[in-house]
């Protein structure tokens, strides 16, 4: 791995913007593509700050400055994500389930799928079942995409099947689920269209459901 993302991944792990900002800026001008410097940098430093959490090593507040760090060199390389002027693939609704706060993931999945050229509007956070169902309604998605981070608020995902069935929408918009607790079992399970393993799994798994 090269100087710059050893660099931007450590600065990530310890939750220094600044410098997690110009490492990855250095190391798109060395010609690193804007996905691998997130595949090979920035999400395994989430991912260290979350190991050393896990090994109580690290506070919850050092795992917000991570996640600050995070978010600072994702704005740099989410333009290299994009492919400008790339033909509207179809229109995603996405947000976090309801009582869940994690969103970093979510905001990797979005930069990759407007890469593809899909419209996307995002949620936000902590989004009440309600406010998935009335959005759908409204936006007309032709993917409803629900991120859930933690165990505790996977029964969430029920409850949008279920009130989009009783809404009468299920039939017009496909669903998928993404996050940590989730797998293809429990998407299978919960009669969901497609599980995103990761971003890039979602972005191949939604133009797949726009074939349908
Ligand atoms: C960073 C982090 C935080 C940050 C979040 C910052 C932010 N703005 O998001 C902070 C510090 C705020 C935080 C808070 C908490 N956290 Co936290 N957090 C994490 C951590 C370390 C990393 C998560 C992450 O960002 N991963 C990196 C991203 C890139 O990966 P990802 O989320 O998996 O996303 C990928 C895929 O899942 C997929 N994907 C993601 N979203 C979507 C959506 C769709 C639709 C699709 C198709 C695909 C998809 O693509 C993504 C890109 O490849 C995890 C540990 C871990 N190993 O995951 C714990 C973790 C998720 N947190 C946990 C907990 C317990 C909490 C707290 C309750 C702690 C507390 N005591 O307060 C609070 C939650 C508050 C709340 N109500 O939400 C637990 C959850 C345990 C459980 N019950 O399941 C974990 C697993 C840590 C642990 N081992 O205990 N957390």
């Amino acid at each position: 791995m090269s100087e710059a993302l050893q660099r931007l991944k450590q600065a990530v792990i310890e939750g220094a913007d600044d410098v997690a900002a110009e490492a990855a800026r250095q190391a798109l001008q060395e010609g690193v593509k804007g996905l691998d410097i997130v595949n090979s940098a920035i999400v395994p430093g989430i991912q260290g700050a979350g190991q050393l959490w896990k090994e109580n090593q690290y506070f919850l507040p050092d795992v917000v400055m991570a996640a600050e760090a995070f978010n600072a060199a994702m704005a740099v390389v989410r333009p290299a994500l994009g492919a400008e002027g790339a033909p509207k693939t179809g229109k995603v609704l996405i947000g976090t389930v309801a009582g869940d706060m994690h969103n970093l993931g979510k905001a990797v999945v979005i930069a990759m799928l407007q890469g593809a050229g899909f419209e996307v509007t995002d949620l936000g956070v902590d989004v009440p079942v309600k406010t998935f169902l009335d959005k759908t309604a409204e936006l007309q998605p032709d993917i409803l995409g629900a991120g859930c981070y933690m165990s505790t608020t996977m029964l969430s995902i029920k409850d949008i099947l279920a009130g989009l069935q009783a809404a009468g929408l299920r039939g017009k918009v496909k669903f998928m689920v993404g996050g940590v607790p989730t797998s293809q079992e429990f998407a299978d399970e919960v009669g969901a269209d497609a599980w995103g393993k990761d971003a890039l799994d979602t972005v191949a798994k939604a133009l797949k459901l726009m074939e349908r």
